[in-house]
Parts: C-alpha cells; structure tokens; sequence
C-alpha cells in the first residue's frame, strides 16, 4: 500500500470515532478547514497514548499494566515492546528498515515521574532497545550509551544478541539500493513510524517511552530525536508529557518535547502546546517539503493534544471507557 493511500484510509478508518465523540472541534488554520479533528479536553486517569496505529496494540499491553493498578513506567515499556517485537513493523525494533549498510540501528529512551531518563542510541542486534534504555536509567550514573558500548552494555545486563534484518526489510533495503532513489534517505517509509508513548497511572504519575529503527536508509551513525531526552521524548510530574514524531533533524532543532512540556508549563493545554510546536518547526524550516512530524503531549490531569505539520498523523488512546485510533490535528495537506 502507497503512503499516500495509507494515510487516505486511516483517515477514513477514523471516520467513526470521530462521529460519536463530543469534545470540541477546532483547527490550526484555515488551510484546513474541511477538516474534523477532535480537540481533547476531558481529564482521566489512568490514560496511555502512542503514536500512529500500531500503537493500538501497544496500548492494549500498557493497559493490562494500568488497569492492575500498575505503574506508568512499567506501562510505556510493555507496552512499546509490543512493537519492538513486531517483524511487520518497518520503523521500530526487529523488521525494521536499515541504514544506508544494511545495517539495524535502533534509538530509544525513556523516562519516568521522578525526572529519571536513560536513553541507547546506535545500538544493534538487541531487539528491546527500550529495556536497555532503561536500565541504563537504573543502573548506571549515565543517561546515554550509543552504539557497541550499548550493544555490550545489553549483553551484559543479559539481553540475548538477535538479528534484526528480516529477509523482507533486506530484500526492501536492496531494491532501495537498486533504485534512483539511493541517495535519499526516507521518512515515514512503509506507512509506519516511531512509536512513542505518555502514561498517566492511577496514582496520578507520567512517564514516556520512544523507540525507533530511525529514518530508513539514513547514513550509518545517524542518530536521531527518538533518544535525545527534550527532543523525541520529555517528562515533567508537575506539569506534564510529550513525544514526537516524523523527521527527528527537525524535533531536535526546536527540543520539540521539552519545548511543549514547558508550554503547558506556561499555561497552554497540552493541545496547544502541540500546535505551537507544530508552527516553530514551520516558522524555522524554508522547505517544508516531506517534512512530517508529529506531536503528543499529556497533561498532569490526563488532557491530551496532538498535531502534526501534514495530515496523515493519527494516535492510540485507551482509557477507563475507549480504546480509539484518533486523527491529530494538523497544519496542511500533502
Ligand atoms: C527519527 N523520529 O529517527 C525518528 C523516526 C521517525 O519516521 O519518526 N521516522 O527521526
């Protein structure tokens, strides 16, 4: 399935639940008013929310935590682990698409209520990269370890060595090398992306997780936002989540997450603090060409916002009552 008819369908394939929910309407601007986008304003918890439809199932696992009255960060581990371990998934974890080499290179962090955070970047042949994450969150003074000596970090802590290159991300990878295309790097490949995920637990804390193959066929090396703590990830108790994804160069420059958590600290709500986002990384690129990204945030009092630059974002959200596939705002079409 194209991209493109993969965004068609997922916005229709939403089209229901946004018929029967009754939170407010609004738009980023006028460039997108044919558009039903539900602005979120109901607080709840325990909520956990990711990133684009494989989040459904990776909700589903941080749910059973939750609901056993679990904590949020055992809740965004489990359940991204779902998607690490999914072969179909052509962004994240075991299937995903390689570098430039061939090679597997996984990022991911997390971080939780207590302003903890652990991160792996680089990191090859271990299929859980957010586990390892976080145990370099518990486990070690650092927040950071990249490449072999994540990889024997993992090791050590007992993660098994596995091959992450399934024949079908190879077979993609060659005939992307064959192709005339070689010497672009592709965002969004395949219709899937980074997952991340923001938890609210019934005792009232957050924590976040991210977790990524990175941009397809990037060059070797290449690291992008899903790691950086304040970029692709950023978690404040007192105030709030958020994570992103899409083209990490562009999250980074504007330490997207932290910028949106410091948003809400200033008084924005969480979808707000998402649009505002979404405008400084249109303010501060000239060619917006490609150039996707998306936000989701989460209050301290479980209210939620979402947006992204194009059309086609789209969030798990599973709470006490639902178990939805929500279309983000956004700021233009393709
Ligand atoms: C990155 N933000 O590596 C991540 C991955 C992603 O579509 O979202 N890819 O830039």
């Amino acid at each position: 399935m194209s991209r493109r008819k993969f965004i068609k369908q997922s916005v229709l394939g939403v089209g229901g639940i946004m018929a029967i929910q009754s939170t407010a309407r609004c738009e980023i601007n006028s460039e997108q008013s044919d558009s039903k986008i539900i602005t979120d304003t109901k607080s709840m918890k325990p909520i956990v929310i990711s990133t684009w439809n494989h989040g459904m199932d990776a909700n589903k696992a941080a749910w059973e935590v939750l609901k056993a009255n679990g904590t949020a960060l055992d809740a965004v581990e489990k359940g991204v682990m779902v998607t690490e371990s999914d072969p179909n998934n052509r962004s994240v974890g075991l299937g995903g698409l390689p570098d430039r080499d061939g090679i597997v290179t996984l990022d991911a962090c997390v971080m939780n209520h207590e302003n903890e955070c652990g991160a792996v970047a680089c990191l090859t042949d271990i299929e859980h990269p957010i586990s390892v994450a976080r145990k370099v969150m518990e486990d070690t003074p650092h927040v950071m370890l990249v490449g072999k000596g994540a990889y024997d970090f993992a090791l050590e802590k007992g993660f098994p060595h596995k091959n992450l290159l399934t024949a079908e991300a190879k077979k993609a990878w060659q005939e992307w090398k064959e192709s005339e295309d070689q010497k672009k790097p592709e965002i969004n490949h395949e219709n899937h992306d980074t997952i991340g995920m923001l938890a609210l637990d019934a005792h009232g804390n957050l924590s976040g997780s991210c977790t990524t193959s990175g941009w397809a066929y990037k060059l070797h090396g290449r690291v992008g936002d899903s790691p950086i703590i304040g970029a692709g990830l950023f978690v404040d108790n007192e105030v709030g989540a958020a994570c992103a994804t899409g083209l990490g160069e562009a999250v980074v420059r504007i330490a997207g997450s932290h910028t949106i958590v410091e948003l809400m600290r200033a008084g924005k709500t969480p979808q707000e603090a998402c649009e505002e986002a979404v405008n400084r990384i249109i303010r501060k690129h000239k060619d917006l060409t490609g150039l996707q990204v998306g936000f989701l945030a989460l209050g301290k009092n479980g209210a939620v916002g979402a947006a992204s630059v194009y059309n086609g974002f789209n969030y798990a959200k599973t709470t006490n009552e639902n178990h939805q596939l929500i279309d983000a705002k956004f700021n233009r079409k393709w």
